[in-house]
């Protein structure tokens, strides 16, 4: 094949009129009508002169002209490197330093903003908006809907997505084409996504979640989607009735209990509930099959990874547990400091290897060698153990990271932040239960002798140098900080003590 992500994803559609986006305003848009819109932002691009293996920097709101953007970069060859709306200019820096982009596209209102970064970096800037306006769309438009895609292989790259890292600095995961279809193409037999079904999107796409499990799924199964900018309850209420799917994190899932308008009868034809990002509590999984008769199928995957392991269609879905290694993934438990396989039962460190496993770290080796084994092992970071009838449980996490509504924060960076303040000797952020979000940071500073930090000043600091889903719940002065005889900040102990924050 010429471009297999392209060609098995996007191509086995050409000239369909089937729908493909389903618009919260009922209109539609067919898989045609989206390809059409694609080849012209392929043209786009290449008339920017981007040639295969560029870097593609977008930070824009969810929109079809969004999506046919990834679709773009797919069919001329480019990586598609999306960004979370919520990263400050301050945060974006980094990111389109690092990756080398040649194109930034985002908002006309962050335009000036992100100018001389993107002259700095001699990367083209241009804009895309929510509703589809902008200069990238404005130059399509004249374009013509036909684009030969660019030839690739299923090792060249289509994507990076960052991903922070324990030491506060994020890593670009590179994804090749062969990571992203073998994924999506198990998905869609394992969970039985068909022509048939119509899945509720309501997640963001600059992550794998939305954009690689839910949409590639629903390409690759030539499904549609219910494609909402955003979660809000009362589209996902009134739209479910025509939806046969969901995707969600823990969060949607306590926000649709929390509203009596979601009953069984609103439920009863959906034909399957995922969840996935973050651990869904076995409570939620109890009172979702009570109000509406299903049991929510729970999964695990990572940036690095896409999916691992899945809750079976068929058979138990066991809340608390994240199922079975998908067909093509070997998963191993293993001693975090020998690296030697565990017995079975055994806590460990989880390792998986497959077609999913990304090809490293954007220009960091070190980083690449430490948690990418020559024998294509990837260690997760994640704390787990495998029970007598084979479900993979997640224990919790050898990494220090906080997940919150389904975003990461790694304490790292907010330590850093936190540590620079006046009056601050140091620092330690905890992740505390939240019955929203799952979990939230929470900052416990200890002062420097004499010193009283100014919470407020501290609090607007972080607020202004990071994405508001990272700012810290609360700011707490405590004395000092427990260690361990090694000298070791125990997280452990401050999160027990600090449990009862917000439940
Ligand atoms: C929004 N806010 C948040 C979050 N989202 N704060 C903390 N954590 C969040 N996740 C901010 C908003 O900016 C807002 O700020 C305030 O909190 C309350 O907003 P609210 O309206 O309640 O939030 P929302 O806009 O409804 O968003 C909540 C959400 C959203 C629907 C849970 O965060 C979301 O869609 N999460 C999904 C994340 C996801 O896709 N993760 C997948 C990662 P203000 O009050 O100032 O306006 S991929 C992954 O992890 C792996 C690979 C995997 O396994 O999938
Ligand atoms: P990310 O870096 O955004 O890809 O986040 C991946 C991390 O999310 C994993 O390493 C896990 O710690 C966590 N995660 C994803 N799915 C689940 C799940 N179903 N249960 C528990 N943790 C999960």
């Amino acid at each position: 094949m010429a471009n297999p992500l392209y060609d098995r994803l996007f191509g086995i559609h050409a000239g369909k009129d089937t729908p493909f986006l389903h618009l919260p305003d009922g209109e539609v848009i067919t898989h045609a009508a989206f390809l059409d819109m694609a080849a012209r932002l392929a043209n786009t691009l290449v008339g920017y002169e981007l040639e295969p293996g560029d870097r593609v920097a977008v930070q824009i709101e969810k929109s079809p002209e969004a999506l046919a953007l990834y679709a773009a970069c797919a069919q001329a060859g480019l990586v598609f490197l999306p960004l979370n709306t919520a990263y400050t200019v301050n945060e974006l820096t980094y990111f389109i330093e690092n990756s080398g982009a040649s194109l930034v596209v985002c908002d006309d209102a962050n335009q000036t903003a992100l100018a001389p970064l993107a002259k700095m970096q001699e990367a083209r800037l241009e804009t895309l908006n929510a509703d589809g306006s902008g200069s990238l769309m404005r130059r399509a438009l004249g374009m013509l809907p036909a684009f030969e895609p660019a030839r690739r292989t299923e090792d060249d790259l289509a994507a990076f997505l960052y991903t922070s890292g324990t030491t506060g600095r994020s890593k670009g995961a590179m994804l090749s084409q062969a990571n992203l279809l073998s994924n999506a193409e198990t998905l869609v037999q394992v969970w039985r996504f068909t022509a048939e079904d119509v899945l509720l999107h309501a997640l963001p796409i600059f992550h794998t979640h939305g954009l690689f499990v839910a949409t590639n799924v629903v390409l690759a199964s030539g499904g549609s989607m219910i494609f909402l900018p955003k979660f809000d309850l009362n589209d996902v209420l009134r739209l479910m009735p025509q939806a046969t799917s969901m995707m969600g994190v823990p969060t949607f899932y306590t926000r649709l209990l929390g509203d009596d308008r979601f009953t069984g009868d609103l439920a009863q034809h959906m034909r399957l509930f995922i969840s996935g990002s973050a651990p869904l509590l076995a409570e939620t999984h109890e009172r979702f099959e009570t109000r509406t008769g299903h049991r929510i199928l729970e999964r695990y995957g990572m940036t690095e990874t896409n999916m691992n392991t899945s809750n079976p269609y068929d058979g138990e879905r066991r809340a608390g547990t994240v199922g079975f290694p998908l067909p093509d993934v070997e998963m191993k438990v293993t001693d975090p400091d020998s690296g030697e396989t565990l017995p079975q039962g055994e806590i460990g460190m989880i390792e998986v290897r497959g077609p999913n496993v990304f090809q490293g770290y954007w220009q960091m080796p070190e980083k690449t060698a430490a948690e990418l084994r020559e024998d294509g092992f990837f260690i997760t970071g994640d704390l787990g153990r495998v029970d007598e009838d084979g479900y993979v449980h997640i224990v919790g996490r050898g990494k220090d990271l906080i997940i919150s509504g389904g975003f990461n924060i790694y304490p790292k960076e907010l330590e850093m932040l936190l540590d620079d303040q006046p009056g601050v000797l140091e620092s330690a952020v905890i992740g505390v239960p939240h019955p929203d979000f799952g979990e939230t940071p929470v900052g416990l500073l200890v002062a420097e002798p004499g010193a009283t930090p100014d919470l407020d000043a501290i609090m607007a600091r972080a607020q202004a140098e990071l994405a508001r889903f990272k700012h810290p719940r609360k700011l707490i002065v405590l004395d000092e900080l427990p260690r361990n005889t090694m000298g070791k900040v125990q997280k452990n102990a401050l999160r027990a003590r600090f449990a009862d924050l917000f439940t």
